[in-house]
């Protein structure tokens, strides 16, 4: 982050350019670029092509705080002291019209979309809004950010994830707090109460209209449509009785925009998505609500002969029909698979980074991973696992299952830690630990010896424990302590962390 400054700087002017047909989304991202580079004391200005007609609500955003914005044209170009920043879209994507240059930097939230020799570059797919990446920067910069931006800012986020239900990560959440003690609420109101056209009734009454169900399920396709529309749709839809699932999908230029809604006893609606868009686009979102999005490139590479309506149809049928829940207590999983599937598995010896959290803190803490929270007394200490996994353990419990180790040995924390990794918050305190700064923290080694059974599962499958539902892959493994203990591990961590327990053959001595 620290060189976006000095890049920009080296230049005249810079042109901000949105996607086409700008969004609140891409609009509140240029806004606030475009501040962040007036007070490094540049000059700016944003650009955007495609239709000057938009959505009452961005009509309303743009005048109500006089975003100046530039509809260009083919014939638009700039010069070498000029640099061009994309916000919210990439350099020569197909929705992002085309300027002449050797100079670009990009700020995104979508899949990096081929390569580019970008001067500098933030393209962070996993964020829910690029608002979030631009509010992050002008924090980092020291910004003043007064209540009109805030409330752009706020307004941008709050659409892209569909009203906070669809992807996104703990700095989305974050920005969204940090949002709401700037912003104007009443502001945001008459945005958001202004984000159907008379027109959209139409497109609203035809998706009633084309609703197909599918015993507990329904799919509708809906016309292209402001994103704001199709969560209206599905949250209606989710009303109706003996419906517990609902799939409302809709075309974009480069794909199909996904609403999905679950009330289902144990399916989730980000299960759901995640599913539906493993190869074909991403997702995210809660329990109940989420969303996503299928690209039209990636989907056609693979399924070119499947109309999308029939994919979104089989997967999300075939899901619901597959994952089977068994719950902690009550479902024997011996019975459930049969005793000879199961194999005696013990612990590898595996090094893992700890941390001491009376070395930093005086007091308890927050973990954040970018899944979610965990809390800590400061005589803790937590383990970093694989894939950001952390956990906090009782210095007790520490000392029983791991020993410390003095010398620097490659340990399996490092390997998957990652520019986001962790944070450990107080009140008055915050560290953070990504792969910058992970050989900092200290080394333990596994010593524990529980002799457990496994057995890899051949299909999603779901435990019910008393901390909550787990969701298993195919390939996964599922671990018996006993009948009152069992629980999921991913393959790749059981595999580097689990290892069977070696059969003494009686060889010579089976003689009757
Ligand atoms: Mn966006």
């Amino acid at each position: 982050m620290n060189d976006l400054k000095n890049v920009v700087m080296n230049y005249r002017k810079a042109f901000i350019q949105t996607h086409n047909n700008p969004d609140a989304d891409a609009i509140a991202s240029a806004w606030g670029m475009k501040k962040l580079i007036e007070s490094f004391g540049g000059e700016a200005e944003i650009i955007y092509a495609g239709s000057t007609s938009f959505k009452p609500n961005i009509t309303n955003m743009i005048n109500k705080y006089r975003i100046q914005m530039r509809l260009i044209d083919s014939t638009f170009a700039i010069s070498n002291d000029e640099v061009l920043i994309i916000v919210d879209g990439q350099y020569r994507a197909g929705n992002v019209s085309l300027v002449n240059t050797d100079h670009v930097i990009a700020i995104d939230h979508h899949l990096e979309d081929g390569v580019w020799n970008y001067l500098y570059k933030d393209i962070q797919p996993r964020i829910g809004a690029c608002a979030t990446l631009v509010f992050n920067y002008l924090k980092h910069y020291g910004v003043m950010i007064d209540q009109d931006l805030a409330t752009v800012l706020y307004f941008g986020i709050l659409v892209d994830t569909d009203m906070f239900t669809g992807q996104m990560t703990m700095i989305d959440r974050d920005t969204r707090r940090e949002l709401e003690t700037l912003y104007d609420q009443k502001a945001i109101d008459y945005l958001r109460l202004s984000s159907l056209s008379f027109d959209d009734l139409k497109i609203y009454a035809n998706g009633i209209l084309k609703a197909e169900r599918y015993d507990n399920i329904i799919f509708s396709l809906i016309e292209e449509c402001d994103d704001n529309l199709l969560g209206h749709i599905s949250d209606l839809f989710s009303e109706i009785y003996g419906i517990d699932i609902v799939v409302v999908y809709s075309p974009r230029w480069d794909g199909y925009k996904l609403s999905i809604r679950s009330y289902h006893d144990y399916l989730t609606a980000e299960e759901l998505v995640k599913d539906l868009t493993s190869t074909v686009g991403t997702g995210g979102g809660h329990q109940n609500k989420a969303g996503g999005y299928i690209f039209k490139e990636k989907y056609d590479k693979l399924f070119s002969q499947v109309p999308v309506g029939t994919f979104i149809r089989k997967k999300i049928v075939a899901y619901t029909s597959k994952v089977k829940l068994l719950t902690v207590g009550k479902d024997n999983p011996f019975t459930v698979y049969g005793r000879d599937k199961f194999i005696k598995v013990k612990k590898k010896q595996v090094y893992f980074r700890y941390i001491k959290i009376s070395d930093y803190f005086t007091e308890d803490v927050t973990i954040k991973t970018l899944e979610g929270l965990v809390t800590a007394t400061v005589e803790d200490r937590v383990i970093i696992g694989a894939h950001n996994e952390i956990y906090p353990i009782s210095t007790d419990l520490f000392a029983k299952k791991y020993i410390e180790i003095k010398e620097e040995v490659a340990c399996l924390s490092d390997r998957y830690i990652d520019d986001y990794g962790i944070t450990v918050q107080s009140d008055h305190k915050l560290l953070r630990i990504t792969k910058e700064n992970i050989n900092e923290c200290g080394i333990c080694l596994t010593v524990d010896q529980t002799i457990v059974d496994a057995m890899r599962l051949e299909e999603r499958v779901k435990v019910r424990t008393h901390w909550g539902d787990f969701l298993a892959k195919k390939g996964d493994y599922l671990l018996v302590n006993d009948l009152n203990d069992y629980y999921i591990c991913d393959e790749e961590i059981f595999n580097q962390t689990y290892e069977p327990l070696i059969r003494v053959e009686l060889s010579g001595k089976n003689t009757p």
